[in-house]
C-alpha cells in the first residue's frame, strides 16, 4: 500500500499514573482530570491497579481480601505483576495505540513502594517483574498525591464507612508514614516523570495543582495541536 492510501495512525495517547498513600484522593482526582481532558476533546479512559481488566480484577480480589498475605510479600508481588501483565496487554496498550489517554490509579511505583520499600522484596526481583510486565512502557507523567498520614487515614475511613479495612488499609500509622517517605523519595529521584502534588486541600484546589503539573510536564503548544488533530 502506498503512503498516500495508508490509513492515518492517530498519535499515541498519553499515559498518566496517580500514586500516593491510602485516602490521598487519587480516584477523586482521576475523575476530575478525565472530565477536563474529555471536555478538551482528548479521548480519555480511567483505570486502576490492581485490576482494570477482567483477569486482573480476579487477582485484585485475592490480594485485597488478604488471602495472599500468608504467602509473603514475594508472592504478593508476583500476583500484582500477573495482574499488571493482563491489564497492560488487554487495556492500557490497546488504548494508547488508538490515541486514547489513559489515567491509571496506581501502577509500578505502588509495587516499588508497598512490596519493595515496605515489604523488603529484593529490588532485582521488582525490576525483573517490571521488564516482563511493562517492557518499555513508562508513564509520561506520574502524579504523586502527598497528604499527612492522619488526613489520608481519616479520608479512607470516611469513604469505607463500616466496611472492614482491606489488606493494606489495616496496617498501622508507622507503615503509612514509611509509605509517604518512600513516595517522596521516588518523586525526588525522577523529577522528569513525577510531580509531587500537595493534596492537603479541597478537591478543587488539588485539581488545579494537578492541571498545572500536567501543563508543565506535558502540554506544549505542539503537543496540544498534534493531539487534537487526531
Ligand atoms: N497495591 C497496589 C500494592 O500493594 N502494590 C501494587 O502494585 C498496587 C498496584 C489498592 C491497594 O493495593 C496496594 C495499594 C493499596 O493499598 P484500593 O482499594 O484500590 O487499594 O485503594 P487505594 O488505591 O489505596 O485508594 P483509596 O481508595 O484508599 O483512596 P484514593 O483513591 O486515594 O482516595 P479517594 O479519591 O477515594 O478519596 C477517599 C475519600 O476522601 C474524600 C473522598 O470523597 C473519599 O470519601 N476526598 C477528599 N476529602 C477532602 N478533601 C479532598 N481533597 C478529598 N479528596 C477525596
Amino acid at each position: 500500500m502506498s503512503d498516500a492510501v495508508k490509513p492515518k495512525q492517530p498519535p499515541r495517547g498519553r499515559f498518566i499514573t496517580f500514586e500516593g498513600g491510602e485516602g490521598s484522593g487519587k480516584s477523586t482526582q482521576i475523575q476530575l482530570l478525565a472530565d477536563r481532558l474529555n471536555a478538551a476533546k482528548l479521548r480519555t479512559i480511567t483505570t486502576r491497579e490492581p485490576g482494570g481488566s477482567a483477569g486482573a480484577e480476579i487477582i485484585r480480589h485475592l490480594l485485597l481480601s488478604g488471602m495472599a498475605k500468608a504467602f509473603g510479600p514475594e508472592t504478593e508481588s508476583l500476583l500484582f505483576a500477573a495482574a499488571r501483565d493482563d491489564h497492560v496487554s488487554q487495556v492500557i496498550e490497546p488504548a494508547l495505540a488508538q490515541g486514547t489517554w489513559v489515567l491509571c490509579d496506581r501502577f509500578t511505583d505502588s509495587t516499588r513502594v508497598y512490596q519493595g520499600e515496605l515489604g523488603k522484596v529484593d529490588p532485582k526481583l521488582i525490576r525483573a517483574m517490571e521488564r516482563v510486565t511493562i517492557g518499555d512502557l513508562k508513564p509520561d507523567l506520574t502524579i504523586i498525591l502527598d497528604v499527612p498520614v492522619a488526613i489520608g487515614m481519616e479520608r479512607a475511613l470516611k469513604r469505607r464507612g463500616t466496611a472492614v479495612p482491606d489488606r493494606f488499609e489495616g496496617e498501622g500509622v508507622s507503615f503509612h508514614e514509611k509509605l509517604r517517605d518512600a513516595y517522596r523519595k521516588i518523586a525526588e529521584g525522577d523529577p522528569q516523570r513525577c510531580a509531587l502534588v500537595d493534596a492537603n486541600a479541597d478537591a478543587k484546589t488539588v485539581a488545579e495543582r494537578i492541571w498545572k503539573a500536567l501543563r508543565d510536564h506535558l502540554f506544549t503548544v505542539a503537543t496540544v495541536r498534534e493531539t487534537t488533530k487526531a
